[in-house]
């Protein structure tokens, strides 16, 4: 089995003002990931400077702080094996036009500057994000999926 991993994942101000909650979040139960940690939240200024640091001073980084703040987002922290690399490939690539059919990007999204959904590229970058956007204890996975329950018998599989 490849290793449990947790990524940050954000459904976009497009996705929250398109009603787009439900059907994104639906993706990633249906894949049997946990959703540990979830909130609606503004976000500020200072914060998407913070997420976005990697872009600063690249020619598309005012309309990315602009689109960002421009109304709640939906921010969640998933869990699963492999979940960073699984995530993005649910996500698409970042130019909806270039995502797989199939994924939230190509299904929902006409332009890159405006494509729905954030999912973080690393473990390194889903450790930073969720550290952005949520304290510790407002993670809780002190809780079993039906799939750890029933299916995943790792605790008693003894090979
Ligand atoms: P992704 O990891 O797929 O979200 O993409 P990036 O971190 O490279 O970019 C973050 C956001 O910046 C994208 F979601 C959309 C926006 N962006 C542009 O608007 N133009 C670009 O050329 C690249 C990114």
């Amino acid at each position: 089995m490849k290793a449990e991993e947790r990524t940050f994942v954000a459904i976009k101000p497009d996705g929250v003002k398109r009603g787009l909650i439900g059907k994104i979040l639906t993706r990633f139960e249906d894949k049997g990931y946990k959703i540990v940690a979830m909130k609606l939240l503004q976000v500020t200024p200072e914060i998407a400077a913070k997420h976005y640091a990697e872009h600063l001073g690249k020619p598309f980084y005012n309309r990315l702080m602009y689109y960002i703040t421009s109304g709640p987002i939906v921010a969640m922290v998933v869990e699963g094996y492999g979940a960073v690399d699984g995530v993005r490939h649910i996500v698409g690539a970042t130019d909806p036009d270039k995502a797989d059919v199939g994924s939230i990007r190509a299904d929902y999204a006409q332009a890159m500057e405006y494509n729905v959904v954030h999912a973080s590229d690393s473990v390194e970058s889903a450790n930073r994000e969720i550290a952005i956007y949520f304290e510790p204890v407002e993670i809780y996975d002190n809780w079993q999926s039906t799939l750890e329950k029933l299916v995943y018998d790792e605790e008693r599989y003894e090979g």
